[in-house]
């Protein structure tokens, strides 16, 4: 392509919207343009990028077996009736009707359609197990539609559904697909992590979340220093403090005054021990109860782990009221001993406590010498606090540190949830009829573009990894009115094409430095000016990630920026 025929809007101003770099950078390149809150145009810069990255999926899915095809982007509404989710989703699932008056959404993501196509035509073992996915379209009414294309209302996803006999089968898919996202983010040429992740409210049994480091991330992770251990902070577990100590002799319950003295750290401090010493007790509302939950006075309840624990589909912190009302005292002096009705949640290292200091549920009064089992006993004892960084990792001991993602891909495994709510059944060697195991897999197409300039942008712009480039290289004669120059630049134009290598032409009749800053903002990997020495058959080769650049005789161009494309 010639620049001067390409619609490549560039801005020399950052737009005031753009919170986040690769939004700002997008929009100043020229790949994208707002239509709606939330809904972009692909520019062809962009497109062209979306193009590989769906070439790299499209490859790496096949290689695995994976088989392509196309659902619709319109869903009726009997779909999800039948699997009980249209009236799950609120706002967030986009609904229209037909002429009609009958119901329909825009798919935001496709295991009704998939799963209901699949009953229909898979009836024996051995028509699996099956791989089938598509690259299409997704809708989501975000409450608030940010971060340019990461967090769209419409966007590009992948999408692949597994369906296996039994669990080891999905076991089977499940570990092509981990492969396959490994091969995908290192081809994107971008830095990742697989994550372990809350199931959450899909339901089954295991998930990782591919995640993409970046400061901007919206997730928090918590990954080893040593080991490959890497969770979500809502996932992440460490290794359970011991105890209690038998030597530490129990001593007798008994109140203490602490007038005014309400968190953990105000009773620690009055009482001149450690926060550690202070079991700490949250009130929650779920959908079903009011339950408490306790955690030590330093750590702080993991909300995610205790919604699954229970069961529940809400969860929110009691107001002051209600826990008024289950106590008899007001917030911050409650605790567990001797409360009544209502379940009690610990945490793990609650347990290991000896003689520790716990709300009286008395105003200004707390217990001293509280001690778990003699004291209180709760009904469900577990993991539920939030772990923090520097604890040790759960698998190995080493320190665990902290990071934020971007998550591009995530894995699950679903089970039988939708292939029995759906009646999604098979025949087995025996004849007899079983539900589907399935696992259900997503790229974020899109998001992945804007993920990779998150982690290669400077100063002056995008930093295409070569993979995922829009063109490989770019080049710029200084002088477009000298006919010698020009010809040297078409010439290494269209001897560069012709080798493979994706390359432009800024023909246009703009100052060298307007070009130039075009050409760092757009983030060409590879940039050649052909200037005065052109003459002499030497141009100058520069890299676009580390500036790089030298002198070079026009016939070695080719070769070098051949040798050149895969370490950049
Ligand atoms: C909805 C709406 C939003 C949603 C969903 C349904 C997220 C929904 C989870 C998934 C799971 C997997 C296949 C690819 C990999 C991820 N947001 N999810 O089910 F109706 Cl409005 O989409 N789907």
């Amino acid at each position: 392509m010639r620049v001067s025929q390409m619609l490549v809007p560039t801005l020399r101003e950052v737009p005031a919207e753009a919170e986040v770099v690769s939004h700002q950078l997008l929009l100043r390149a020229g790949f994208i343009r707002k239509t709606a809150s939330g809904v972009y145009t692909y520019l062809p810069l962009a497109q062209r990028v979306l193009k590989k990255i769906m070439q790299i999926v499209r490859e790496e899915m096949d290689k695995q077996g994976g088989q392509e095809l196309l659902m619709p982007i319109i869903q009726p509404a009997e779909l999800w009736l039948d699997s009980g989710r249209w009236h799950v989703y609120g706002p967030e699932l986009f609904r229209l009707k037909d002429r009609h008056q009958r119901d329909f959404c825009l798919g935001p993501t496709h295991e009704e359609v998939i799963t209901t196509l699949v009953r229909g035509d898979v009836r024996s073992y051995k028509q699996m197990p099956l791989l089938l996915y598509q690259i299409q379209s997704k809708f989501r009414d975000e409450r608030r539609p940010r971060f340019g294309l990461m967090r769209g209302r419409e966007f590009i996803m992948k999408d692949l559904y597994s369906f296996d006999r039994d669990e080891a089968g999905l076991e089977v898919s499940y570990q092509k697909m981990h492969e396959a996202y490994i091969n995908i983010f290192s081809r994107c040429g971008v830095q990742f992590r697989p994550v372990e992740a809350d199931s959450g409210a899909i339901g089954g049994s295991s998930t990782h979340e591919f995640m993409v480091l970046a400061e901007s991330g919206e997730a928090a992770i918590l990954y080893c220093s040593a080991c490959d251990y890497a969770a979500n902070v809502e996932k992440a577990t460490t290794q359970p403090t011991t105890g209690p100590d038998p030597s530490i002799p129990k001593l007798p319950l008994q109140e203490m005054s602490t007038p005014g003295q309400r968190s953990a750290e105000e009773v620690a401090a009055f009482l001149g021990i450690e926060p550690t010493q202070v079991i700490k007790t949250m009130f929650y509302k779920t959908n079903q109860e009011v339950v408490a939950a306790l955690v030590r006075g330093d750590r702080d309840v993991n909300e995610v782990k205790l919604l699954n624990i229970l069961g529940a589909l809400t969860l929110e912190l009691a107001d002051e009221k209600t826990v008024e009302q289950v106590t008899g005292a007001p917030v911050g002096y409650v605790g567990p001993v001797q409360l009544k009705n209502i379940r009690i949640v610990a945490d793990l290292d609650v347990m290991a406590m000896t003689n520790a200091i716990a709300g009286a549920n008395k105003q200004d009064v707390h217990f001293i010498n509280v001690n778990p089992q003699r004291d209180f006993t709760p009904e469900i004892v577990e993991d539920i606090r939030l772990v923090k960084v520097g604890e040790p990792c759960p698998k190995c001991g080493a320190h665990l540190l902290e990071a934020r993602g971007i998550e591009v891909g995530q894995i699950f495994k679903l089970g039988t949830k939708y292939s029995e709510i759906l009646g999604a059944t098979f025949l087995d060697e025996n004849g007899k009829e079983r539900p589907i195991v399935m696992g259900c897999y997503g790229i974020g197409v899109s998001r992945t573009m804007a993920a990779a300039i998150e982690q290669n942008y400077d100063q002056n712009g995008i930093i295409w990894p070569a993979n995922i480039a829009p063109f490989q290289a770019i080049v710029v004669p200084v002088a477009t009115k000298d006919e010698s120059q020009m010809k040297v630049a078409e010439e290494l134009y269209h001897t560069l094409n012709q080798a493979g290598v994706e390359t432009v032409l800024d023909d246009r009749a703009e100052r060298p430095g307007v070009k130039f800053k075009d050409a760092d903002l757009i983030g060409y990997p590879v940039r050649i000016v052909v200037g005065k020495q052109a003459s002499d058959g030497i141009v100058e080769m520069r890299q676009r990630r580390s500036g790089v650049t030298e002198m070079t005789s026009v016939k070695d161009v080719v070769t070098k920026i051949l040798e050149l494309l895969p370490t950049l």
